[in-house]
């Protein structure tokens, strides 16, 4: 068992292998492991917490992501700021050529001495990776780093979805012609604090353009006013190839943070992430007793024959009894919550 105590005061003091080793017992599925890892987080809570800003960089495969994280994170770096870089995948396993793309395309940034990046895990499953990210972000902000960037392919759902965890969503879309705003259309732009047409160089460069004022218009009809400062959500063009947009990201960022803790909006949307977190780990918890409890599991197999000899598996009398069941459950557990804190 590794020494909590020991591990907890290193990483507090900025310690970037004690760092590491606290992500892999907080990605660990080892119940031991996770045991330490709970330790840990206590101990790092009873020693007070620090803030970051989370912010998360979302966008398709090959959008330009890993490129720009790595400009943004070397600007933020060379202002005196530290930044943790994180990549989490909520979607799907990622593809095996990612772990290696990231290394080499945040080349600069991997060598300066004050940041920290972490690729995702490889051969971790879906929800136990997704959930963990959570733990992984607050690690970071333990060990002091200021800049927490999030690398995510996309809005996952809700369980998943790293905007539950991120104080900033920067959403990334390449150049497009035409009525292709996809974002706007499937409501990502609804998350998105800061939209950001990217490859805005070279022949792409005039299509990106066009592309920043398609979504500014479609962003202003989406957007009721008073729910932000002003000019938010924010389009932007950038290109990470020629060193253009970057600094009106990092500004944009410093602007909405900036106007969230003057407006009593950062505590808020702190408070809702910690909720966020509660029901994730509370599902979680759930499932894993419902799995281990012998009498759910012999009802399923007393019930399952049944479904099968009907016409269909999603009989509606099963249903029924899977509600029931969980209504006797969810009496129970109302009644056994104390009132009042
Ligand atoms: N023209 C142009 N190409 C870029 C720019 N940024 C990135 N690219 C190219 O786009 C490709 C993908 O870049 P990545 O940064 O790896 O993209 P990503 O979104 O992190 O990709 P995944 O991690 O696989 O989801 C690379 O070939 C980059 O060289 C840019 O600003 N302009
Ligand atoms: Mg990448």
């Amino acid at each position: 068992m590794p020494d909590t105590v020991k591990l907890a005061s290193e990483l507090r003091a900025g310690n970037r292998r004690a760092l590491s080793a606290a992500i892999t017992l907080v990605e660990s599925s080892r119940h031991d492991h996770q045991e330490s890892a709970t330790e840990l987080c206590g101990e790092l809570v009873r020693a007070g917490t620090r803030e970051a800003v989370r912010v998360a960089i979302s966008g398709t495969p090959g959008v330009g992501k890993s490129t720009i994280i790595d400009a943004i994170g070397i600007r933020l770096a060379e202002q005196g700021r530290s930044v943790a870089v994180l990549a989490v995948d909520p979607s799907s396993v990622r593809t095996g050529g990612s772990i290696l793309g990231d290394k080499t395309r945040m080349g600069r940034l991997a060598n300066h001495p004050g940041t920290f990046i972490r690729p995702s895990p490889t051969n971790t499953s879906l929800g136990g990776m997704a959930l963990n990210s959570r733990e992984v972000v607050f690690l970071c902000e333990q060990a002091g780093f200021d800049h927490v960037l999030i690398e995510t392919t996309g809005v996952g759902q809700s369980e998943t979805d790293v905007s539950g965890f991120s104080d900033v969503f920067v959403l990334m879309v390449a150049p497009a012609g035409g009525d292709e705003l996809q974002g706007v259309k499937r409501g990502i732009v609804e998350v998105a604090d800061i939209l950001v047409v990217n490859k805005a160089d070279g022949q792409l460069k005039d299509s990106a353009l066009a592309t920043v004022s398609e979504y500014r218009s479609a962003i202003r009809l989406h957007t009721p006013t008073g729910s932000g400062p002003e000019g938010f959500p924010r389009v932007l063009a950038a290109s990470a190839l020629e060193d253009s947009g970057l600094d009106e990201i990092i500004k944009s960022i410093a602007e909405l943070t900036g106007w969230r803790e003057a407006n009593g909006q950062w505590q808020a949307m702190r408070r809702n992430q910690n909720i966020r977190w509660m029901e994730s780990r509370f599902r979680e918890i759930l499932i894993s007793r419902m799995k281990a409890s012998d009498s759910v599991q012999n009802l399923f197999q007393r019930i399952g024959p049944d479904a099968r000899a009907s016409a269909t598996m999603f009989n509606p009398e099963v249903r029924k009894a899977l509600e029931k069941l969980a209504d006797n459950a969810m009496a129970k557990l109302e009644d056994s919550i104390p009132a009042g804190r």
